[in-house]
């Protein structure tokens, strides 16, 4: 027997209308204005919206750099997400130096498989890259992965721009998409090395080390190396108005270009770095906190359709014992934020309540538009008969406070301490199962392995 989800109003990327919905074996399997009980459980959505469930296309779990390895795994991370109303998440599998693909993919299984509260897939972040590498790229679309990362800063991740064209074509091949960090690392390294040079070791330094022409050069020639190799362009955490700029620009010469940005950059901003002591570590992420202008102009394109998704970029380090490596030396600090519990708080609050996006469109940046580009699309993405069963049902009304205190993300603090927010996931439902209720997770370890298919170039 199933489980219908009736009073409640459904919401995807395209509209929204009263019915209701019927769940078994995992489905989808009924959509109408009124389903019969026939034995089936009912799950009243009074007053509510029902959402398909979102996906985070955009996470750092289980990941270690030189110097840390993050606070939340894939049972924090993914426990944490579930209760926030993310069904699913793809990860940035990540090669280390003389790796296979197969044995990055292999070890991100390890963290994830059996551990994994809500739905789960791969990115893989290419960081050596030679022949054996790009014949595994062909493989791994029969493993379920066809979308890969590449860094252009971080010395120890980044590639040239010859391998970003290489990677490009090998991707585009087998209608992948390649996700690419745009900052100049050249341009990283000399702006850290002069603030140091000149004694300026704390916080402050950190964004003045990564302006926003550094983003937009590294977003303008990626987009001219993918019009070489004719492939379209997936540009993560977009940050700044001039970034956003490039990416316009080369979309308006006709590329295709998509744009996630995230919402650290919409809710937050660089006043953050100037917190008094050490506070402003809780905000060192990579592209930093960016100011007014900025966010504003980013809201405009959430607005207007330019961006296309959000995800979190969640990169949770605590801030008692790893933030604080850097406590004499901003270039230390571990970079990245906690967020893949509240990205939907976040984005509704300041998105749907606040009235400049409509629902749908909250549906279409959070879930489809991912859905599509990362080829999980309808199996995830919608609601719609024969596709997952992974649905939020929200309660609009619901009014809380973000505290470190009570969220599920392991780590000691949130950058949204304090943020007031309209609405709560009331219930989330992971393969019509109900997984998760009002902020906690009811049925643990429910989430399973997603095999990708082709990009949508939608
Ligand atoms: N930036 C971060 O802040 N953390 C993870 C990786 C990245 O690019
Ligand atoms: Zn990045
Ligand atoms: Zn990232």
């Amino acid at each position: 027997m199933g489980t219908i989800i009736k009073n409640g109003t459904l919401v995807t990327a395209q509209d929204e209308k009263k019915a209701e919905i019927l769940m078994e074996n995992g489905k989808i399997t009924q959509i109408a204005a009124q389903i019969p009980q026939a034995g089936h459980t009912v799950y009243d959505a009074t007053g509510c919206y029902v959402f398909p469930g979102m996906i985070d296309a955009h996470t750092h779990l289980d990941m270690s750099t030189a110097t840390a390895t993050t606070a939340d795994n894939f049972d924090t991370g993914t426990a944490a997400a579930l209760a926030g109303g993310t069904t699913t998440l793809i990860d940035f599998a990540t090669q280390e130096k003389k790796e296979t693909l197969h044995t990055a993919l292999q070890n991100w299984h390890k963290k994830a498989d059996g551990n994994s509260h809500c739905d789960y897939a791969f990115h893989m972040a290419i960081t050596d890259w030679n022949t054996e590498v790009c014949h595994e790229i062909e493989e791994l679309k029969n493993l379920g992965v066809t979308s890969f990362k590449l860094y252009l800063a971080y010395d120890n991740l980044r590639v040239s721009d010859a391998q970003l064209y290489e990677v490009l074509v090998a991707v585009g091949k087998a209608h992948g998409i390649v996700g690419v960090h745009c900052e100049n690392g050249d341009l990283v390294d000399e702006l850290t090395a002069k603030y140091k040079r000149a004694g300026d070791f704390g916080v402050s330094a950190h964004p003045k080390s990564r302006p926003d022409y550094v983003e937009a050069e590294a977003i303008s020639r990626y987009c001219y190396v993918a019009k070489a190799a004719n492939v379209p362009v997936h540009i993560v955490h977009v940050s700044t108005k001039m970034g956003l700029a490039e990416a316009l620009k080369a979309r308006a010469q006709g590329q295709k270009v998509y744009i996630e940005s995230c919402p650290q950059y919409l809710a937050l901003d660089d006043s953050k770095y100037e917190l008094p002591g050490f506070e402003g570590a809780k905000y060192v992420c990579s592209p930093p906190l960016r100011g007014t202008k900025d966010v504003a102009a980013l809201w405009q394109a959430v607005e207007n359709g330019a961006v296309d998704s959000i995800s979190t970029d969640h990169c949770s380090f605590r801030f008692d014992t790893q933030k604080s490596m850097g406590k004499d030396d901003f270039s230390q600090i571990p970079n990245g934020l906690p967020g893949i519990e509240h990205r939907l708080a976040v984005l509704y609050t300041d998105g749907v309540a606040s009235k400049r996006i409509t629902r749908s469109r909250l549906a279409a940046l959070l879930s489809e538009n991912a859905a599509r580009l990362f080829g999980l699309y309808p199996q995830k993405g919608t609601l719609a008969v024969g596709t997952d069963a992974d649905i939020v049902v929200w309660n609009p009304d619901a009014q809380w406070t973000i505290t470190a205190e009570k969220m599920l993300q392991n780590v000691d603090y949130t950058p949204y301490e304090g943020k007031k927010i309209t609405g709560i996931a009331k219930a989330v439902f992971l393969h019509g199962e109900l997984a998760a209720e009002n902020g906690a997770v009811v049925k643990r370890h429910l989430g399973h392995y997603v095999a990708r298919g082709e990009s949508e170039y939608f």
